[in-house]
């Protein structure tokens, strides 16, 4: 049997003159590719071209007709557009950002990402500005109407979007870019824990105190199991005692110490063998210290952190350097993506900004944003911190990521800051499981 070339697919997909066949020669990275030209409704049915585009693989594009053409033919050509969405794993709708300005509505972008949202597949937003707007998005005046439309469409939703002009080809790589860190290739997901052996004991330290909830565990901790178990590996859960492990009496630190070593040296030897230790990100100060060299750690935040960004981890090391440049004063953003108690040692409200201005020995400018939309000026923050984002979709955190990205504003997440202000040794070793 003939082995199957797994191809991503996507589809190029919008109003007729929004740009759509430039943007399949500007992918292809060749000028006539497609037909285009001004008369709506060239491109007549969908046309299909096999392409390569690196950094994603073999790629099918849909290159389709306009949806907006209201005869018996353009009802034809539309019913071949949305065969084309269903078939795709990414939609790129193409909006050519001044004929929605004049027209005043987006209206049939929204019933396609409508139809994009029940069906469960992704979409991406491309704004053809056809070189009449300031391609920097924070540029585009607030009161502007296409902003204003956009955000009607968008905001709730946070699909990820650029600006460009489909037909300069010096786009290219910024494209390329956009849909690389944007589009989640369900084909090949992200491993939780992508460097395992099928064998051996993980061990899960989940220290507990007020803020946990009784009678489950927290989803990182839960998907982490179920990883384990999945593979045949086995998960040891061990309760650290965190007020013991820092107690200014050395006795109770030693009896914590005592207990947490027993069993990691208990692990060690069995026949299993102990292959990774996964900590919650608060247990930062006490694990690595505690922890043979021989023996790799990580935590349940990195691990999220690279999961939800789709294996962009490498963007939150970057990102989580810039602590060394800043200075009392600087504003930082704190972010989770959910809302939640806070008790009175809260890691976003509390524990990080006590750690942080003990470093800079110095005031900083927090803002804290949990569980609601995220901040549209960046631009104010020197550093993004967040948190670990396991309630939200992949999509939507890739976008945060991807927005930080464009805005030039460093971002990185909790449990990478917290192993970071341990020194840099701990880091390294914190994310060798995920980046190689
Ligand atoms: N100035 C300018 N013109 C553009 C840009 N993108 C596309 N065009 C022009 O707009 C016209 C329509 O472009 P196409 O790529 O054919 O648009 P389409 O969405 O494929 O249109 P249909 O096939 O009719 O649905 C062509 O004349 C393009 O040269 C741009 O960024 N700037
Ligand atoms: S979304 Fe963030 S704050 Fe909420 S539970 Fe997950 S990691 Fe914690
Ligand atoms: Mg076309």
């Amino acid at each position: 049997m003939s082995q199957k070339t797994e191809r991503d697919i996507l589809a190029i997909i919008g109003r007729t003159n929004a740009g759509k066949s430039s943007l399949l020669n500007l992918l292809s990275g060749q000028e006539n590719f497609a037909i285009v030209d001004p008369t709506p409704g060239t491109t007549t049915d969908t046309v299909v071209t096999l392409i390569e585009i690196h950094g994603i693989g073999p790629c099918k594009i849909l290159d389709t007709a306009g949806v907006d053409e209201y005869s018996e033919l353009g009802d034809k050509k539309r019913k071949k557009t949305y065969q084309a969405i269903d078939e795709a794993d990414l939609s790129l709708i193409m909006i050519n950002v001044e004929k929605v300005r004049q027209a005043n509505d987006l209206e049939i972008e929204k019933e396609l990402i409508h139809y994009l949202r029940y069906k469960g597949k992704q979409v991406l937003l491309l704004l053809n500005d056809f070189g009449k707007i300031p391609l920097n998005p924070a540029l585009i005046n607030e009161a502007d109407n296409f902003q204003e439309l956009l955000n009607q469409v968008n905001g709730e939703l946070g699909i990820p979007s650029i600006i460009l002009h489909a037909n300069d080809f010096s786009y290219q790589s910024q494209l390329v870019d956009f849909i690389k860190n944007n589009y989640i290739n369900r084909a090949k997901p992200v491993d939780l824990l992508p460097s395992l052996n099928d064998k051996g004991i993980v061990l899960l330290i989940v220290p507990m105190d007020e803020e946990t909830p009784e009678l489950r565990l927290l989803r990182p901790q839960e998907m982490a199991v179920e990883r384990l178990l999945r593979n045949y590996i086995v998960p040891v859960l061990f309760r650290l005692n965190l007020a013991k492990a820092r107690n200014s009496d050395p006795l109770l630190v030693n009896e914590e110490y005592e207990r947490y070593t027993n069993l990691v040296n208990h692990l060690k030897k069995s026949p299993e063998g102990l292959q990774l230790i996964i900590t919650d990100s608060q247990a930062f100060d006490i694990i690595p210290k505690w922890t043979p060299d021989d023996v790799s750690f990580t935590s349940f935040s990195i691990m999220m952190a690279n999961y939800m960004s789709h294996g962009n981890l490498e963007f939150m090391v970057e990102g989580v350097q810039v602590v060394d440049s800043i200075v009392p004063g600087d504003k930082i953003l704190i972010a989770e993506s959910c809302n939640h108690d806070r008790k009175c040692d809260d890691i976003g409200t509390v524990q990080i900004p006590r750690i942080f201005e003990k470093k800079i020995a110095g005031k900083l400018n927090f803002d804290f944003n949990f569980g609601s939309p995220f901040p549209e000026d960046l631009k104010q923050y020197k550093l993004i911190i967040h948190c670990g984002s396991c309630m939200i979709d992949q999509q939507k955190y890739l976008n945060r990521i991807e927005t930080a990205r464009q805005t030039n504003i460093p971002f990185t997440n909790y449990g990478l800051f917290l192993a970071y202000m341990q020194n840099k040794e701990v880091i390294k070793k914190a994310v060798k499981p995920f980046i190689q």
